[in-house]
């Protein structure tokens, strides 16, 4: 057996017993498309995912890609570019793209349920796999020219890169100073040094597209600081006919530098260098237009996405290794039988803390997939374009509202609990008999790139619900209020329901506090730094509401099926959901209390401290 175990049961429950996605299909843009479709795909990519796929995760950790930097090339291990060409001959890098581009007609949350297959086996594969999904961003945005580009990129398989981050430019990606100088030929010379690029050298495909932020320069070009001041260009590993792709000569830009790193050691993390070794590195400007960073955001928000669900992909099946193990660990007796030292020993599974453990990983894994599947439901809604113009604006802005908390949380979370599912296992857990310590390696990742969990914080207060004046917040606090209101669960959810509340009016008292500080911050500057302290800690109390909230729905419809007399197979499974819906409101909920008041009583004390006190 690999190390892989997914849980297909949990995402076919969330698509079409929660969010009825059957019901999107076989019309508009997903005519194509049933539930019988939806089934089969992950079916039978979870075939793929749990052999061929899973088959190099060890391998590819243990082995990692050699760089040569005589030739500025890279060597994949042999087992991974086995697992690469398997994914590629299923054709499944067609999953992400709209139809005219050749994708499958499913929508988004079949998507995401799918990549969650990948991204728990092998997450590097989905990186490297990432050139139709960009092409399908270059086709959006680009000229005539650029969209038969993207057709190639498509066509021939190639490799695609975002391109962002600068030694001296992170989190702060306008403080960029790679610079893009237009020739005559319409094309321009970038120039500059890039680092931490995913996949921007490998020996799987023949061509690689860069996407990159660079600062224009030139005759007739204001030169503007900042995020604002960037733009995207389009640059090859080799050049190519527009036509049919056929490969030209090696344009300059060129990797310089593979990084040693901690976890997802498969995926390349380059130095790019552009225009440095005596060769222009040339680029074209995406759709002839310097709009750069929102260019780059679309593809940013698609990363994030995948990122969040990576995490939230492998903290499920650190989980589901960690539950195996402990019910055949024989370790130990009944705690009520503690003083007869000739009871018999029982699995570790008897232990209450053992059960508080599983019960918490069970809940994050299950409650953030919840939390995924239903941000992806507000894309189906994007995808198809269905609804009148409001519920359009609705669906965009709740699913800008969810990404940081898919992304912030889902990664924060993941690591955390992982390194729970490790302790499950014992000293057992540490070794690499066992895949729980590379989980915890390959995940904490998730937190950082992409915009750190402060990055995500940031962007949740000012720009999701601040900015958005709280209409998508309003929308779904309405949504969580009408299950605290509902009768759901006859009469078996009416705890959970009253602690989802409370936890409703901690979250709702924290972002009051918050904003309290924030307009107080026009009399007195330095009160936005109390909103600074907090914007993690209400991104993450959020997320523990959402994940409450979504685990309570969840039960509704597992009561509703246990009541409707579910199969013998299926009951556990429904009464597994009922069960962690309740531990979840009744020991993580009540926590939201004392968040707040940590939030209500903050001062300025840490700011005001000198460094050398730290
Ligand atoms: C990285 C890559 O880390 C890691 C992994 C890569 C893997 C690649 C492969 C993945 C795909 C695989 C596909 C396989 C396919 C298979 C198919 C199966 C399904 N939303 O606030 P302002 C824009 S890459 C939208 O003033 P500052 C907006 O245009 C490196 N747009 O920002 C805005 O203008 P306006 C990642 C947003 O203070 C403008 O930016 N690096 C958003 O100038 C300026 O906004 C990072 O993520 C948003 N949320 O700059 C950097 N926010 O306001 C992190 C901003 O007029 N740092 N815009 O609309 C940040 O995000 C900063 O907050 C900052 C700040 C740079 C935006
Ligand atoms: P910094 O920005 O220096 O942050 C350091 C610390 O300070 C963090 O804890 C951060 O949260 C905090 N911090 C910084 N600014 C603020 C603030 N304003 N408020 C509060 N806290 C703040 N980049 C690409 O462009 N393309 C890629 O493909 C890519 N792949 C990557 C792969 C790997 C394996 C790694 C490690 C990185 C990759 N990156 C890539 C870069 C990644 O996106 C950055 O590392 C990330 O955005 C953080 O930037 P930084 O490392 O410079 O950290």
């Amino acid at each position: 057996m690999g190390h892989y175990k997914s849980n297909v049961r949990d995402l076919e429950f969330n698509l079409f017993e929660v969010l009825g996605v059957q019901d999107r299909l076989g019309k508009g843009v997903l005519a194509e498309s049933d539930e019988e479709t939806a089934r089969g795909v992950l079916t039978e990519l979870n075939k793929l995912a749990s052999g061929p796929l899973a088959d190099s995760y060890a391998d590819a950790d243990r082995n990692p890609p050699v760089y040569d930097p005589k030739t500025f090339s890279v060597k994949i291990p042999e087992s991974f570019k086995k697992s690469y060409q398997a994914l590629m001959d299923g054709e499944w890098w067609r999953l992400g793209l709209p139809n005219e581009l050749g994708g499958f007609g499913l929508p988004p949350t079949v998507q995401w349920a799918a990549a969650e297959l990948i991204l728990g086996a092998n997450a590097p594969l989905f990186m490297y796999m990432a050139g139709p999904s960009f092409a399908g961003i270059v086709d959006k945005n680009g000229t005539e020219e650029q969209k038969r580009w993207a057709q190639v990129m498509i066509d021939r398989g190639w490799g695609a890169t975002m391109v962002l981050t600068e030694p001296d430019a992170g989190s702060d990606v306008g403080a960029g100073r790679a610079k893009a100088v237009k020739q005559e030929d319409g094309s321009w010379h970038i120039d500059g040094v890039k680092r931490f690029i995913t996949s921007a050298e490998n020996d799987m495909v023949e061509n690689i597209m860069h996407l990159v932020l660079a600062r224009p320069e030139g005759p007739g070009i204001e030169t503007k600081a900042g995020t604002k001041g960037l733009s995207l260009f389009l640059v090859p590993k080799f050049h190519f006919d527009g036509e049919t792709g056929e490969l030209g000569e090696r344009n300059g830009a060129f990797v310089t530098g593979v990084e040693h790193k901690m976890g997802i050691k498969a995926s390349t993390t380059c130095e790019l260098t552009f225009g440095q070794h005596g060769t222009p590195a040339k680029g074209w400007l995406l759709g002839e237009v310097h709009d750069g960073i929102a260019q780059m955001f679309q593809v940013i928000e698609y990363a994030r996405m995948m990122v969040g669900t990576k995490a939230i992909a492998t903290l499920s099946t650190g989980y589901l290794n960690a539950l195996e193990y402990a019910k055949e660990r024989v370790q130990g007796a009944d705690l009520p039988n503690m003083l007869n030292k000739a009871a018999p020993r029982v699995t570790i599974t008897h232990h209450p803390d053992v059960r508080r453990s599983l019960m918490l990983q069970k809940a994050y894994a299950e409650g953030l997939r919840a939390v995924y599947l239903y941000t992806a439901s507000f894309q189906d809604q994007v995808w198809t374009g269905e609804g009148d113009e409001a519920s359009q604006k609705v669906a965009h802005g709740v699913n800008d509202l969810l990404l940081p908390i898919v992304k912030g949380v889902g990664s924060e979370r993941a690591t955390e609990q992982l390194v729970q599912s490790l302790q499950t296992f014992g000293g057992s857990g540490f070794l690499q008999d066992y895949p729980i310590e590379q989980y915890i390696r390959d995940a904490k990742i998730d937190s950082l790139y992409e915009g750190t969990t402060a990055i995500q914080s940031l962007d949740f207060f000012f720009r999701k619900i601040v900015r958005d004046k709280g209409a998508s917040l309003a929308y779904v606090a309405g949504e969580i209020t009408k299950t605290i209101e509902s009768e759901i669960g006859n009469g078996r959810l009416k705890n959970e329901r009253g602690l989802l509340k409370q936890a409703l009016e901690d979250t709702q008292g924290m972002l009051g506090s918050l904003i309290g500080y924030l307009t107080s911050s026009q009399e007195d500057p330095q009160n936005i730094n109390k909103v600074g302290q907090h914007t993690v800690r209400l991104l993450m109390s959020v997320g523990d509401l959402l994940i409450g909230w979504q685990l309570i729905k969840h039960a509704e419809v597992a009561i509703g099926k246990l009541d409707a007399g579910a199969s013998a197979k299926d009951a556990p499974f429904y009464e597994g959901k009922i069960a962690v819906a309740s531990f979840f409101a009744k020991s993580v909920l009540p926590e939201l209390t004392s968040r707040r008041a940590i939030v209500e009583a903050a001062d300025n004390a840490l700011m005001e401290l000198s460094e050398a006190a730290f």
